[in-house]
């Protein structure tokens, strides 16, 4: 990157923070398809807006509706794809919101790499760990089977690897108890890092 030198804005991530009241982080759900990232991120999501917090929820479903329109799920894209969520991601953090994500994310390289973006603490990764089996069962939206029927190529838990999480700040099956008490584990947990007063 020659000739390129980083510009220093005169407010900076602490002050967007503060104006806002809250301490900027990132919620990274990892899980299968079908695990319950998207409806326990956007649960949660919920209730810190009705806390009064200034969220956003980056979803796998929407964000390839258009940022990442042009890829596909071989693991060169997904790179890709986790790439840029990540970058995107850190600029939202970066001006002072509690960010939510929902991205299978399938290896602990993709994770680690979108970890190392955040000092410590400030990224705080989700394990959404249904089991496979069940996710098959839920099928929401008709995708194992057809996966099955080789319908679909690379299909994570079936044609594509998923690594499980080593390090994951939580870990929720979400085919166990209910969703608000999910939901009150995680505002527990994020009162506890002093994301919440
Ligand atoms: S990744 O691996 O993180 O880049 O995937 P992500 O951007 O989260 O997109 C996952 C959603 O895309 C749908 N879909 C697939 N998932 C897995 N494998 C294949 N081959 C595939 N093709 C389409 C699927 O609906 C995923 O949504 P969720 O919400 O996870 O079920």
């Amino acid at each position: 990157m020659s000739n390129i030198v980083w510009h220093q804005h005169s407010i900076d991530q602490a002050a967007r923070g503060a104006q806002k009241g809250q301490n900027p982080v990132l919620l990274w759900f990892t899980g299968l398809s079908g695990s319950g990232k998207s409806t326990l991120a956007g649960a949660l999501e919920r209730a810190l807006f009705e806390h009064g917090f200034h969220t956003y929820l980056l979803d796998g479903d929407n964000v390839r509706h258009g940022l990442c329109k042009d890829l596909g799920f071989s693991l060169e894209d997904r790179d890709e794809n986790l790439r840029r969520v990540g970058e995107v991601a850190k600029l939202m953090v970066d001006s002072g919101l509690v960010v939510l994500s929902a991205f299978i994310s399938p290896t602990r390289e993709e994770r680690d790499r979108v970890r190392a973006l955040f000092p410590q603490g400030q990224f705080v990764e989700v394990h959404v760990s249904t089991p496979l089996s069940v996710c098959e069962s839920r099928d929401p939206k008709g995708l194992y089977a057809k996966a099955r029927k080789g319908e679909i190529a690379n299909f994570t838990g079936i044609s594509s690897p998923y690594e499980v999480p080593e390090s994951a700040e939580l870990t929720i099956d979400t085919s166990k108890g209910d969703l608000g008490t999910q939901v009150n584990g995680l505002l527990a947990y994020l009162k506890a890092i002093e994301v919440l007063n």
